[in-house]
């Protein structure tokens, strides 16, 4: 059906869910219609319905999680946690909305009350990703309403009926129709949705190709917004530290979890000379112990197989070009299931490669450097166009103020994994990363413009200079 997208359960090939290819134009339009009455409710009556929408996601978590399993892939109880943080967003965005864009009193020179106050931008475009396809958009969704906006959101044609449940629960949740749109497509509707005359901005999960193209795009139009969250090649560093056992534990949730697509997993490891091999023993040993299954297996997996058989002959592909470069497997990356996109996680040695591609290699493979001295180490670290999350496994403070100072990075972190950030915090890196902060707690920036209101309830005034005499 050259009309219909078709979602196919990673794990098992099966179809789950089909859906008609929606039109751009008609979507936008109407939430163009809709979009108004929405913003001129007061911000109670939307907070209300945000916080109505928990709820129905609340009564609705086991469905909601089985579906995103079977979608993506995911361990259930991954994909539990995700729909967790897509009830937590709530909360979170409420307070950070509320003090992000406080009306304020400013001081002014004229003797006039001044103001800064907010305004929404009116109709919101969200593209969404495959590795988090409710939480992510989630995340811009509830914000870009609470302002006052309406959205046109389209899921990653990987995902659509996770996007689609999604949207439901906004509708049963009293979003009206047309402040909430569904638009289901592949690339072309994306490209439509972006390009349209008539949305106010776009805000954008996904890779750095894409992303590049759409600031190149949106170049020609300052009068709209755009936020763009792309990904990383995120550095892990392991320096210093007498437990070994834990810094392989940090390394292989950094790298592997969510079979390593994310946009904050751990792409690069670097460790320290004398701590390579025991680490990479330790690794190892783990890896050889790590479960790679179906989303309900039971016992549960510790991950499931990439989202679909294209990306992981992709990742296959671009393992073995690692190995053209002169990189040296320490684990290769194998399909445990035929025809199916299960992945083992893998590592391979780059020190000695002749070439470092900085590409975003989204799945389980993991490179690893030695390193002799710490500067060296950071310098390597920062060899990267990207700037999203960087980690450091020591138990030296004074390695980590070094780190802290040298490292670039958005999200830095000491003895955490490079992945996991929390929600409340701002959200986002630099460089190919992304524009700004435009996730979690800085996402009301996106969704609300500041206006500044200069008040005076009655207009006395007098010309001043260069009048002359009646
Ligand atoms: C991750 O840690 O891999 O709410 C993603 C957000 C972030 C997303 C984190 N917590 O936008």
């Amino acid at each position: 059906m050259a009309d219909a997208i078709i979602s196919y359960e990673p794990a098992t090939g099966a179809e789950l869910w089909s859906g008609a290819i929606g039109d751009a134009d008609a979507e936008v339009g109407a939430a163009r219609a809709g979009w108004a009455r929405w913003a001129a409710q007061p911000l109670t009556v939307r907070i209300e319905t945000m916080r109505r929408f928990g709820n129905v996601v609340r009564q609705r978590h086991e469905a909601f999680a089985d579906l995103l399993a079977r979608e993506t892939g995911k361990p259930l109880w991954e994909a539990r946690t995700e729909i967790d943080s897509v009830i937590a967003k709530v909360d979170i965005s409420v307070s950070a909305y509320a003090e992000r864009t406080a009306q304020r009193r400013l001081e002014s020179p004229m003797g006039s009350r001044m103001a800064l106050r907010h305004k929404p931008h009116g109709v919101l475009a969200v593209l969404g990703p495959y590795n988090f396809p409710v939480h992510l958009p989630n995340g811009h969704i509830v914000p870009a309403l609470l302002a006052g906006n309406a959205v046109v959101f389209k899921p990653s044609e990987k995902t659509p009926a996770s996007g689609a449940f999604l949207v439901d629960c906004y509708r049963a949740a009293g979003v009206p129709e047309a402040c909430v749109r569904l638009l289901i497509g592949g690339p072309a509707e994306g490209k439509a949705l972006a390009d349209h005359d008539d949305i106010d901005g776009l805000l954008f999960t996904g890779s750095a190709r894409t992303g590049l193209a759409l600031n190149r795009a949106f170049a020609a139009k300052p009068e709209k917004i755009l936020a763009l969250e792309m990904g990383g090649n995120n550095p892990i560093i392991v320096w210093d530290t007498p437990d070994l056992h834990s810094a392989a534990v940090l390394v292989i949730q950094s790298a592997f979890t969510t079979a390593g697509q994310r946009c904050t997993a751990a792409r690069r490891l670097i460790v320290e000379d004398r701590l390579y091999e025991p680490l990479i023993d330790a690794i190892c040993a783990m890896v050889g112990r790590l479960i790679v299954g179906s989303p309900h297996d039971d016992p549960q997996p510790f991950m499931g197989p990439v989202i679909d058989n294209d990306v992981a002959d992709q990742l296959s592909e671009s393992f073995l070009a690692l190995l053209m470069r002169g990189g040296r497997p320490i684990r290769h990356l194998e399909r445990t299931v035929a025809d199916r996109p299960f992945l083992t996680p893998a590592l391979i040695d780059m020190t000695a490669a002749t070439e470092h591609p900085d590409i975003e290699l989204f799945g389980p493979i993991l490179q690893v450097y030695r390193a002799a001295d710490f500067d060296a180490a950071i310098a390597l670290a920062n060899t990267t166009r990207y700037g999203l999350s960087a980690a450091l496994v020591s138990q030296t403070p004074a390695l980590y103020d070094r780190f802290w100072a040298g490292i670039r990075a958005g999200i830095v972190n000491w003895n955490r994994p490079t992945n996991g950030a929390s929600s409340s915090a701002p959200f986002g890196g630099i460089g190919w990363s992304g524009n700004h902060r435009p996730s979690a707690y800085y996402a009301a920036d996106y969704c609300a413009y500041p206006v500044v209101s200069n008040e005076a309830e009655a207009a006395r005034a007098n010309i001043g200079i260069g009048l002359r005499d009646a």
